[in-house]
């Protein structure tokens, strides 16, 4: 056997580097391109010397990129593969303890959102010779703890490299989590600090190029059967498009599925861009924050098709959203885990692969054209519906204007190329109902963990998935004030981002929930918290600071000339506005279980507790 003596972390670098990955193009060609795009790292003393220099030696092939916080690269690196449809994938390593663990969320937000992210923290002396070590965590109970452990939950596949060569099987078990449409999530490596810069003599055929083709599971015979079955007899079928359509390419499969059957289509946060906006069967966002057309069809549904979702509580209303009676659900989806959830009859496959198999059974079907003409019909009522928010002129009332004018602002600019992306706050719900996405990927919205600190490091991400196109960071005072070190990143490696900055002066979603829920405005906007002195932040100063091409404008009619001047610009540039917190889009929507005390002096809290109580009782359990 040909062998090459290299370090740990030298053999781990090159293996990397040797993957490759087959995507395809818009227009249908495939292209062979590495699978991972890059290493992001922070370092210290837990990977500086072995990782720093096995980097550093391959630094042309496989390019390291330096991060303010490791979360935030984490990230980055999220937002990047998702952006590339888990085509491919970027890794982050960082020293052991703090630097570690500040990627935990992080590894949680890829978990949540099925995305792979190869996580390599530094860990402890293998040999224990020094310990404790520098940011060493002591367990006093199980001498094998180290705060990597903390990753165990939060990833697909978990290791500790303790000597060099478990590096083979362990990078080999790591590239089959990333590259499987089932099992792909993060992978957590935790590399001993003293086993990356221990040599060994490794197999050559360990650096082979590797070329991953995706993989597309196809439906079993008997679960075709009997979802295509339970479809023919269905007079009021609806589906819901995840994120799995997205990530197994098959908008076009569905968008053509959906027109031939007459079927409406819901889209998740995760799903929403899948189809084109005037796709008649395109019914917009569902669930809690999606739209009077979507959510009116999806209650009457009889027969509910799922593609490539989890279901989750803001998709179904917390159960309480599908009321047809006697209502199936089809769970169309690579993991079985999420295809079997609530009683559905579960079509395991990838998405392009199913529909296929389905449209092909289903052959010249249709739904009832009373069904589809009325998802016509409810459509353009909520198109109307959502201009009278989104385009409602400047002088509505509302002294500042509210989170939708602003969507109405950047979506009159925007164009069909454009990438608009958010995690959390007020913006989610309104980017959902109200905002019109132009391609397949054109909306950005991480809403699986929806991490406060995603938005600004998550566009970096997607810029340098994809810098052809223009991507729009919509991101509210908290977010920006959570994490926001990744603007001077964007600056420094030239990848632009356009940052519109909602100013309404504290955590508005979640003071408009206490109320909904009786309780007193409490510790969320800046006004009802504990203080010494009002905070005025100057987001426009800081982000200035940090590189940003700044402007603070005063009104709807400056932020579109702003946003014009943002496009132009080839550095990143924020805008700031001062929004209202009090005002959201009240149309469309669906309730959602929130836990009201059951025992209060707020008569407030008392009158939610019925409401609350009241509708529970329109929610399924377990089906
Ligand atoms: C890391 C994290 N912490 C806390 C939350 C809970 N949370 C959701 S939205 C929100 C407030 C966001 O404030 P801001 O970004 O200003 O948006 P706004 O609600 O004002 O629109 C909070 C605290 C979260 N989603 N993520
Ligand atoms: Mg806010």
């Amino acid at each position: 056997m040909r062998t090459i003596r290299l370090t740990m972390a030298q053999a781990l670098v090159r293996a990397m580097a040797a993957q490759k990955t087959v995507v395809e193009t818009e227009d249908g060609r495939a292209s062979t391109l590495p699978f991972f795009g890059g290493v992001w790292a922070i370092f210290g003393h837990g990977n500086v010397a072995g990782m720093g220099e096995a980097l550093y030696g391959i630094r042309d092939s496989l390019p390291t990129f330096r991060a303010h916080n490791e979360q935030a690269m984490a990230h980055a690196a999220i937002a990047y593969t998702k952006a590339l449809r888990r085509r491919r994938v970027m890794a982050c390593t960082s020293s052991i303890g703090p630097g570690a663990l500040n990627m935990v969320t992080a590894a949680a937000v890829a978990h949540v959102n099925r995305l792979p992210l190869l996580l390599l923290p530094g860990d402890v002396f293998a040999t224990r010779r020094p310990d404790p070590v520098l940011q060493q965590i002591e367990d006093w109970q199980d001498g094998t703890v180290s705060a990597n452990d903390a990753f165990r939950p939060v990833s697909r596949y978990f290791d500790r490299i303790t000597r060099a060569e478990q590096i083979i099987p362990a990078f080999a078990r790591a590239m089959q989590v990333l590259t499987d449409p089932v099992e792909c999530g993060p992978v957590t490596l935790g590399l001993c600090q003293d086993v990356q810069t221990e040599a060994y003599d490794f197999p050559v055929s360990f650096f082979d190029e590797k070329i991953w083709v995706p993989r597309r599971p196809r439906p079993d015979a008997s679960e075709l059967a009997s979802a295509v079955s339970l479809l023919r007899e269905a007079k009021r079928p609806f589906i819901v498009c995840g994120g799995g359509t997205l990530y197994a390419q098959a908008e076009g499969d569905l968008a053509a599925f959906a027109l031939t059957h007459g079927i409406p289509v819901g889209e998740t946060q995760a799903g929403k861009s899948a189809l084109a906006t005037g796709h008649p069967m395109n019914m917009g966002a569902i669930g809690v924050t999606g739209t009077g057309a979507a959510n009116a069809m999806a209650a009457e549904a009889d027969v509910v098709l799922a593609v490539g979702t989890r279901l989750q509580d803001f998709t179904t209303g917390s159960w309480a959203l599908f009321q047809g009676e006697g209502r199936r659900i089809i769970g169309l989806n690579t993991q079985p885990f999420d295809a079997g959830k609530h009683q559905a009859q579960p079509l395991v496959a990838d998405a392009r692969a199913g529909l296929g198999e389905l449209g092909a059974a289903l052959g010249p079907w249709r739904a009832d054209s009373v069904w589809t003409m009325r998802a016509e019909r409810e459509k353009s009522t909520w198109y109307e519906t959502a201009a009278a928010y989104t385009d409602a002129p400047a002088e509505s009332g509302n002294a500042l204007p509210s989170d939708a004018q602003v969507v109405g602002a950047v979506q009159r600019q925007a164009q069909p190329s454009d990438v608009v992306l958010c995690a959390a706050g007020g913006l989610p719900g309104e980017l959902h109902k109200l905002w019109q996405a132009g391609a397949p990927g054109g909306y950005h919205m991480e809403y699986g963990f929806s991490c406060m600190g995603y938005e600004i490091a998550g566009g970096l991400g997607v810029k340098m998935a994809q810098p052809e196109r223009e991507v729009f960071v919509m991101i509210g005072d908290g977010s920006y004030l959570m994490l926001n070190s990744e603007i001077a990143t964007s600056v420094m490696i030239a990848r632009k981002l356009i940052l519109v900055i909602l100013d309404n002066r504290g955590f508005g979603c979640i003071n408009r929930l206490q109320h909904a829920t009786g309780g007193a405005g409490f510790n969320n906007l800046l006004q009802d918290s504990r203080h010494e002195v009002m905070p005025e932040v100057d987001f426009a100063l800081h982000a200035r600071s940090l590189g940003a091409v700044t402007e603070k404008v005063s009104d709807l009619a400056a932020l579109s000339q702003a946003l014009v001047r943002a496009r132009a610009s080839d550095r990143t540039y924020a805008v700031v506005i001062d929004t209202d917190p009090l005002i959201s889009t009240d149309a469309g929507g669906h309730w959602w279980d929130v836990a009201v005390p059951e025992v209060s002096t707020r008569s407030e809290v008392q009158s939610a507790r019925a409401d609350y109580v009241a509708a529970l009782t329109r929610q399924f359990v377990g089906n």
